[in-house]
């Protein structure tokens, strides 16, 4: 049988902590098909918080309780029960619930069946047809919650997910949280710790599911939420997103200064006297296939700008937005470099075929031509770019039939 530990941080919940045991432990728990456990980790509470659970304990083989000396934050109570979840009760999957009754215990019977039909991330959502916020919450709360979940679903990018912020949340052990390396989270003492672990879970696990959570009102005790949380939920999102970014940001600038000198090459190349040796030179090409265009200097300065940024893009790619698996041997680089001429080629198709294309629908106008090279760079080329470096040059995606190949 499975076994699933519902790790509860509870600081100063003695009131809710007690019921949560008989409702959660004693009333839902049997219902579920697994072994399911409860774990709070407990800083230290002023309350009684800890005697009710060590007392619960002793007539029940599946709750426990841990101390953190001192308070040092939401997400550090999560990680050492993680630790002491999956190290000494040996969990095959962990869950994140609250102690004051937002996350009722009803709702964990569902994110547990999606587990056991094959999710390894559970998400207990409140922004997916089911779920709900409080009713009792007056509109500035509610428009908070909903519009702080759909600026950091923006941020990271993850349209997907309807929920990024809720604290209700299962996690397979194999493969997604043992892949994670916890103590390394950011803002662990805070309740921003969420977004990073969340986005750390998403990358490992292969199937996500949201299961809808109707998040009710705190009933008793204090909040532990502020402002000061939610303005550092917001600055970790915001950082998040941009790392994960980094390369294709990298990526775009190296491809803008790459046009740079494109266009500089050009208008230098087009002052030398080798374009018009070399337009010289094909003059005699010109009277076999009669291509007028051989003869022109013009051309010829392009076809060098254009290498030169080949040469500007390719090294500089190589050596910031691809550092980690920068290319150092001469005999790595050259074979390499020749493989990035040749996707570039990819582009020159891709621009004759939407340029072409484009000026035979609509008229062969210099704005026709114009919008429709814009619209190749944006939809087409940077995507087919991108997809190329990191498939076949830098390495750094995998096939999809390659997956799991070593
Ligand atoms: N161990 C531990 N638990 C904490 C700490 N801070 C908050 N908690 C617990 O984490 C859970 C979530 O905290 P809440 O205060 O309910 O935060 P919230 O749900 O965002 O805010 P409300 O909607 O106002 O309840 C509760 O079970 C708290 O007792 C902490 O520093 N240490
Ligand atoms: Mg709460």
């Amino acid at each position: 049988m499975e076994k699933i530990v519902v790790v509860m941080p509870a600081w100063n919940e003695e009131e809710n902590i007690s019921r949560m045991i008989e409702e959660l432990v004693d009333k839902e728990f049997p219902k579920i098909p697994a072994e399911m456990h409860l774990l709070v980790v407990d800083n230290y509470s002023k309350d009684k918080t800890a005697q009710v659970v060590q007392d619960a304990a002793k007539t029940r083989k599946n709750v426990h309780i841990i101390e953190q000396g001192d308070k040092s934050g939401l997400g550090w109570a999560y990680v050492r029960g993680f630790r002491y979840a999956v190290d000494k009760l040996g969990a095959d999957a962990v869950m994140e619930m609250d102690a004051d009754f937002q996350h009722p215990p009803r709702f964990v019977r569902p994110m547990v069946e999606a587990y056991l039909n094959g999710a390894d991330y559970v998400i207990g959502s409140r922004y997916i047809p089911g779920g709900s916020v409080p009713k009792e919450w007056d509109f500035s709360r509610k428009f908070v919650s909903f519009a702080g979940n759909l600026f950091i679903r923006l941020v990271l990018l993850k349209p997907s997910i309807h929920d990024l912020t809720t604290g209700f949340r299962l996690t397979r052990v194999k493969g997604v949280l043992d892949k994670i390396s916890l103590e390394d989270l950011m803002e662990l003492d805070r309740f921003a710790y969420k977004v990073d672990l969340l986005y750390q879970s998403i990358k490992n696990a292969k199937k996500v599911v949201e299961v809808p959570l109707e998040f009710a009102p705190r009933i008793a005790e204090k909040s532990k939420f502020n402002a000061k949380e939610m303005i550092s939920t917001f600055k970790l999102a915001i950082i998040i997103g941009i790392k994960d970014k980094q390369r294709f940001i990298k990526f775009g600038i190296v491809g803008f200064i790459g046009f740079i000198v494109n266009y500089i090459g050009i208008e230098v190349f087009r002052r030398t006297t080798f374009v018009q040796e070399l337009a010289l030179a094909s003059g005699g090409l010109k009277n076999i296939a009669g291509l007028n265009i051989l003869t022109t200097p013009s051309s010829w300065s392009a076809a060098l700008g254009a290498e030169m940024a080949i040469i500007s893009n390719f090294s500089l790619n190589n050596i910031w937005t691809f550092k980690e698996k920068r290319l150092t041997k001469v005999s790595e680089i050259i074979p390499s470099f020749l493989k990035f001429n040749l996707t570039s080629v990819g582009a020159v198709i891709i621009q004759f075929i939407v340029i072409g294309f484009s000026v035979l629908v609509f008229g062969d106008t210099s704005l026709v031509r114009l919008a429709s090279l814009v619209f190749a760079i944006i939809f087409l080329i940077i995507p087919y770019n991108y997809s190329m470096y990191n498939l076949f040059i830098w390495k750094t995606w995998k096939l999809p039939w390659k997956v799991g190949k070593h």
